[in-house]
């Protein structure tokens, strides 16, 4: 009787693990068409400017849309030469090298990357983080700044604040409150998050919010670099002043771009 029943179960499993043996090949291709950075139409939407992503290679620095000493209700010019003509372009020179040898990487833009970080090998993943990061965020800083901005938010952006926070000084305590409390290195954003609302958010070192499927509307740099020159420690005095530069009209068109993209994806 148990010689019989052997015999049964013996072959049920042999057929189970041929079964398990057959599906590997194929179960590891259907995975791939996911994983890919090209797969999801949503990767390459772009954040670095309105109407187009960022290149990744060759990256280059963008020009200031102003002069260095234009921001100096703020920022002063010294710092932000340095700031933008060597630590950004430290990120894109360090960015040109790391993509010198990837030719499957070189066509991506930089949200692509960012997004599918985990597509790009182990052994340059950090580097491609730390560097693509880096260059999609100063991008974005120097054009969210203006020698005319400050004062109140205007437009959509104004009543979506208020709505949010209740009104734009609340807005700005926490926005401030939030770059004061990053430990570190890092930036303070105020980004359209996947349901659609705003919310203000930390990354640490060059992360952008793309990473976590946010759309960064605006964002202040909280490294030492952007502010230690005029303000030293006293970090909040920087947060402080840095509402005199803040260009509400790039901030609107950036959070209809945001509003436009999430409507789509
Ligand atoms: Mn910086």
């Amino acid at each position: 009787m148990r010689k019989f029943l052997q015999h049964p179960i013996t072959l049920f499993l042999t057929l189970i693990l041929g079964f398990f043996v057959a599906c590997q090949p194929q179960a590891s291709t259907q995975q791939t068409p996911a994983q890919s950075p090209t797969a999801s139409p949503t990767v390459s939407t772009p954040v670095a400017y309105v109407d187009r992503p960022l290149t990744a290679s060759p990256a280059q620095l963008p020009p200031l849309p102003y002069d260095a000493g234009a921001l100096s209700k703020a920022i002063d010019a010294e710092t932000m030469r340095i700031h933008h003509d060597r630590h950004h372009q430290t990120y894109v020179d360090n960015l040109n090298t790391a993509l010198k040898d990837q030719p499957n990487l070189q066509n991506l833009s930089i949200e692509a990357m960012l997004r599918e970080l985990n597509a790009v090998p182990e052994n340059i993943r950090n580097t491609i983080r730390n560097n693509a990061g880096g260059h999609l965020n100063h991008t974005i800083f120097w054009q969210i700044m203006s020698p005319d901005g400050g004062g109140q938010p205007t437009g959509a952006i104004a009543q979506a604040i208020n709505q949010t926070f209740g009104n734009f000084e609340s807005f700005r305590k926490q926005f401030n409150e939030a770059g004061g409390d990053r430990f570190g290195s890092g930036w303070v954003w105020l980004v359209r998050n996947a349901q659609g609302q705003l919310q203000i958010v930390s990354t640490a070192n060059q992360d952008n919010p793309i990473m976590e499927g946010n759309y960064p509307i605006m964002g202040n740099d909280v490294w030492e670099h952007a502010y230690y020159l005029r303000y030293q420690n006293r970090r909040a005095d920087y947060l402080n002043n840095w509402w005199n530069v803040v260009n509400w009209n790039e901030i609107n068109r950036r959070f209809q771009a945001a509003s436009q993209q999430q409507a789509r994806s």
